[in-house]
């Protein structure tokens, strides 16, 4: 797979819609198919936590939703799981810090999409040198949703990754509403990614809408 342009992840990155099974009391695929109704950029697969599931029942899941997101052409990206993202072909993987060495990972997905999970600036510019396609920089702002999140960061990171000039995509994470979007496009993010504000909303579909509405908007006012 050829590697995708920096302009394309940047514009994937806008509404960056998170899931797994035990992230919502609904169907799964429901919500991911009202949410990419909604405007979802791009998806990731994250099947962790308490309730998720394992073997070939996440295999099966992971298997569904690939389906979804080729059918509405948004790229499908898989959360640690390298060998799963491989054996399904997915359109890329995200590792955070803990998980496998980016640069081995690099080298085992070729030229598909690689994010890696960052905290400071350090891990940043070892992303980058590691072939990382964007980097996530969390959590922003208090989340319920990850138990074992690093301290929150606010919008620090983000500007810092500006103001050094780093060429690198940047997604927001971390207790993101459509309402505190814009100050993270603001500070020079390429889009927010979240699980809870679409995955429990009442209305996902109207969630992701209003998401796309903040990124669109604070884009444009740059
Ligand atoms: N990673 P919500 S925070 C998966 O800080 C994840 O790296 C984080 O969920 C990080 O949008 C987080 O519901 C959970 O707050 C985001």
């Amino acid at each position: 797979m050829a590697r995708v342009t920096q302009e394309e992840i940047k514009d994937y990155l806008s509404v960056y819609f998170i899931m797994g099974s035990n992230n919502t009391e609904a169907d799964p695929l429901e919500i991911i198919e009202k949410a990419i109704k909604g405007g979802t950029s791009l998806f990731q697969f994250r099947e962790k936590g308490t309730g998720a599931l394992a073997g070939e029942d996440k295999l099966e899941l992971a298997a569904r939703v690939k389906k979804l997101c080729n059918q509405y052409s948004i790229p499908f990206i898989i959360n640690d799981d390298v060998d799963l993202a491989l054996q399904l072909e997915a359109d890329g993987v995200h590792i955070g810090q803990e998980d496998a060495n980016a640069l081995s990972v690099r080298k085992k997905i070729g030229g598909k999409i690689m994010g890696v999970s960052t905290h400071n600036i350090n891990e940043v510019k070892q992303a980058i040198d590691d072939g990382a396609d964007y980097v996530g920089v969390g959590p922003i702002y208090p989340t319920e949703t990850k138990k074992d999140t690093r301290a929150v960061m606010g919008l620090d990171l983000i500007k810092q990754i500006r103001t050094l000039k780093l060429d690198i995509p940047v997604v927001g994470i971390g207790g993101i509403t459509s309402e505190n979007t814009p100050p993270i496009i603001q500070a020079g993010a390429d889009g927010v990614s979240m699980i809870s504000a679409i995955s429990k909303a009442k209305d996902p579909e109207q969630a992701a809408r209003q998401f796309r509405l903040k990124v669109d908007e604070g884009k444009l006012s740059l």
